[in-house]
């Protein structure tokens, strides 16, 4: 059963931003349904497992984005 993940991001400032998350989240095969949107600075997915959620983080922030906020629903 899947966990919903949802996410504050800072940084992003336009589509390929945005775009840029989304293709590195797709990369991980625990992870469905992505969709960012960087005019709300909102990030969701699913996530298999809750434990998965620092890795989501991690890349995230890798990228040079800040994850401020996630919340497993
Ligand atoms: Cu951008």
């Amino acid at each position: 059963m899947a966990t919903h993940l949802v996410l504050k991001i800072e940084g992003m400032t336009c589509g390929g931003c945005s775009n840029s998350i989304t293709a590195r989240l797709r990369k991980f095969d625990f992870a469905e349904n992505i969709n960012v949107d960087w005019e709300s600075g909102k990030g969701e997915l699913d996530i298999a497992d809750p434990s998965q959620k620092d890795t989501v983080v991690e890349a995230i922030n890798q990228l040079g984005y800040k994850v401020v906020e996630a919340k497993v629903e």
